[in-house]
């Protein structure tokens, strides 16, 4: 997978010197920076324009900048207006192969540049096209899914001389599996830019002197209809018999931005098109047309200019009023990314390629031990329980700076997880070094790629969450939490009593997304407890069980973004000491779930109401029963399945009193019941802290990683 953001720039017969043109891919870049990177890269032409010019770097887009400006003086020297250019541009965020020079994008075909390409997405069959490639005598250069598609496009232009540059590119994404927006440019095709997409974002900017003659551009589509077809049998090319191009413009000058993000043309034009799955937008000869493939019944004939309204920081938030808030809500996307290539819903399967290799010697292992910091150690705190249950193995669970201070014994047969955001935690990397200076595995669990953790662990498994702006983390920590229950699934996959188990794990797996669409839901009726609650000195937060490190983790929360005072209570742990805290003003949040603990918790509430607190509630929908207890309650969606079997049991036996003992339910769908119940203590912490007027995205004395002790 490439995290990448696209820019590409056109002018036709818009006279433009090559420091202007690269101006605007620098600036198409930086607009969108905020996305995160950690490589940037252009592709532009040579003085002579009959040849392509690839500059890349890993590093900031400054360092990009630099290096064009110590390698390409003759720019400056140099400079005529150059009427029509193709240029593009990209930054990445690695997720495939570590951020490098020759991992960056443009991803190039040959030595001459013959084709360049930038993409945002992830290729799931690259495997298959760079073997079909490579035994026709492609040498590969990079570790990236990408060079697979310059590879190809050029491949198939070699095959069929006479075909179009849109055309080929047409053939190429009909090979593709998965995810992608791609923006093409070739030495063949001067002048001349070919993009596309598939499930990532592309739209196209145009600029044009006088107003458009219209608003819609129309769709050509293809005649013939070809399947998928394999990699290893590239089918013949089918011909667009369309020839009708469409000048979108009164005036010929003109100028297209293709980028993945529109507050990297705003500045430009605020005239752009959405493209659409499978749309190929070519532009040649200052024309601009959309071309399909096929046609299906209600595709419109049309594709609509819109007009942009927006400023560009209301679009690098879309909808959202912060980071934090747009993470949040980015949540039934960024779980299926985690799980996406590893867990195999059909046939029940979890690989996780980064630590395949690793499972017998962590099956041979003394014990498991989890370290990390804030978030990040809450998420070790919440998958403990199950990581037990699977494995069978002793599980220690540790914050590093204490597990530093204690100078804990560890052993050669010891297995140790990092688990860290950015991979750059200064305390977690110390614990990393310490525990690898004593020859145990070394495990990370990171968000970052190439990040000090990644680096120096032995393996490890990238959460794949995509990157966080917000100082909060959010996304990361369900994304991290799903790591460890693949990892989880992955240790017991061949103990046959557990495998009923495993498959409502994985079932519950794959009903996360529709989930927390409906968790999300709740928003409004947060934003009402928020209220609430955000002129309160304090807020407690108690639960047990599987639910605990939401208790630990909502609490930080709210500390970090709203400065207030909250603590996460082991509700096993009040009346040692925390119910003293208990009175009818004290705020107080339960987490109240059918799971194990069940009654435990209702043992809990009813010492809390003893104690005239009015606690309010996160419990299952419909559940009337613990509902009953409180005015105030935030219904999650049910965990299926498991649940449903459990009812049954339930009305059989309702007469008898101590249910949870004579009826331990079934346990694995509650076992990640914490991934939902995190998130209205996200949305919770949030809104205390707008209302309070705290700077969500940067909390006061907390930066994003910490790389100090
Ligand atoms: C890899 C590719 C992914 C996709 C997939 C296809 C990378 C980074 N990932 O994902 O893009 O092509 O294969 O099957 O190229 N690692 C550490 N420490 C850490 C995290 C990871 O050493 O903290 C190592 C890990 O052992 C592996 C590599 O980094 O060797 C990639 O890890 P991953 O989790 O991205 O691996 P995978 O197979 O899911
Ligand atoms: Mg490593």
């Amino acid at each position: 997978m490439t995290i990448g953001r696209i820019f590409a720039y056109l002018n036709y017969l818009t006279p433009k010197t090559r420091r202007e043109i690269l101006d605007h891919l620098i600036a198409g870049l930086k607009r969108q920076e905020y996305r995160g990177y950690d490589s940037a890269g252009v592709a532009f032409d040579t003085i002579d324009g009959k040849n392509v010019t690839l500059v890349r770097r890993s590093g900031k887009v400054d360092v990009l900048v630099e290096a064009i400006a110590k390698n390409y003086e003759d720019i400056e020297e140099k400079d005529e207006p150059i009427e029509t250019h193709v240029g593009i541009a990209h930054t990445r965020w690695a997720t495939h192969g570590v951020p490098s020079e020759v991992n960056s994008h443009p991803q190039r075909s040959d030595n001459e540049h013959s084709f360049v390409v930038v993409h945002n997405g992830i290729i799931t069959n690259y495997k298959d096209i760079k073997t079909f490639l490579e035994q026709r005598g492609h040498r590969f250069e990079s570790e990236t899914d990408t060079e697979v598609i310059a590879k190809l496009v050029h491949h198939l232009h070699q095959q069929h001389e006479t075909y179009s540059f849109r055309e080929l590119v047409e053939q190429v994404i009909q090979q593709l599996e998965g995810a992608f927006a791609l923006a093409f440019k070739s030495r063949h095709f001067p002048g001349e830019c070919v993009a596309t997409r598939r499930g990532s974002p592309l739209l196209v900017g145009i600029k044009t002197k006088t107003r458009l003659a219209t608003d819609h551009i129309p769709i050509l589509y293809g005649k013939e209809h070809r399947p998928h077809g394999q990699a290893c049998d590239i089918p013949m090319l089918p011909r667009n018999e369309s020839t009708s191009e469409f000048m979108p413009v009164g005036d010929k000058e003109v100028e297209y931005f293709f980028a993945s993000d529109a507050s990297a043309v705003i500045e430009h034009t605020n005239r752009v098109i959405y493209l659409e799955d499978d749309d190929v937008a070519a532009v040649k000869d200052g024309a601009l047309s959309i071309h399909r493939l096929r046609k299906t019944l209600d595709d419109p004939h049309a594709r609509e200019i819109t007009t942009l309204k927006m400023e560009i920081q209301e679009i690098m938030k879309g909808k959202y009023q912060y980071f934090m808030q747009k993470e949040i809500f980015e949540q039934p996307e960024s779980v299926v990314n985690t799980m996406r290539g590893r867990v195999n819903f059909v046939n029940k399967t979890i690989t996780l390629g980064g630590i395949k290799d690793y499972i017998p010697e962590i099956k041979r292992c003394r014990r498991l031990m989890l370290i990390g910091c804030g978030t990040s150690y809450h998420s070790a705190v919440a998958t403990r329980q199950l990581l037990e249950e699977l494995t069978e193995l002793p599980v220690m669970v540790e914050l590093a700076s204490d597990f530093l201070d204690r100078g804990t014994p560890i052993f050669r047969d010891d297995v140790c997880f990092f688990i860290s955001q950015s991979g750059e935690t200064a305390d977690t990397l110390m614990a990393l070094r310490y525990c690898k200076q004593r020859g145990a595995l070394i495990i990370g669990i990171t968000n970052t790629v190439g990040s000090s953790i990644c680096r120096e662990s032995h393996c490890g498994v990238h959460i794949n969450a995509g990157p966080e702006i917000g100082v909060a983390s959010t996304k990361a920590y369900t994304s991290q939490f799903i790591s460890l229950v693949m990892f989880g699934l992955v240790m017991s996959e061949d103990r046959l009593s557990l495998q009923q188990r495993r498959l409502e794990i994985i079932e519950g797996l794959q009903n996360l997304h529709d989930q927390i669409e409906k968790v999300l839901q709740l928003d409004e009726k947060v934003s009402e407890i928020a209220k609430e609650l955000y002129k309160h000195k304090s807020l407690l937060i108690m639960g047990r069980g599987y639910n605990f490190a939401t208790c630990l983790e909502g609490a930080l929360k709210v500390k970090e973004l709203t400065y207030m005072h909250s603590e996460g209570i082991m509700a096993g742990e009040l009346k040692h000491g925390p119910l003293a805290l208990v009175d009818g003003s004290m705020p107080v949040l339960m987490i109240i779930v059918r799971d194990p603990v069940y009654t435990k918790c209702i043992n809990a509430l009813k010492q809390v109401q003893a104690r005239e607190g009015r606690p309010i509630l996160i419990c299952e929908e419909n559940d009337t029963e613990t509902i009953s207890h409180s005015s105030r309650a935030l219904e999650l969606p049910k965990t299926v399945d498991c649940l449903q079997v459990r009812t049954i049991c339930r009305s059989s036996i309702s007469t008898i009193d101590s249910l949870a003992s004579l009826n331990p339910p079934a346990r694995s769908s509650f076992s990640i019941n914490g991934i939902l119940t995190v998130i209205p203590m996200q949305l919770l912490s949030y809104h205390i802290a707008v209302l309070r007027g705290c700077n969500v995205d940067c909390p006061r004395n907390l930066a994003k990683s910490v790389t100090t002790e």
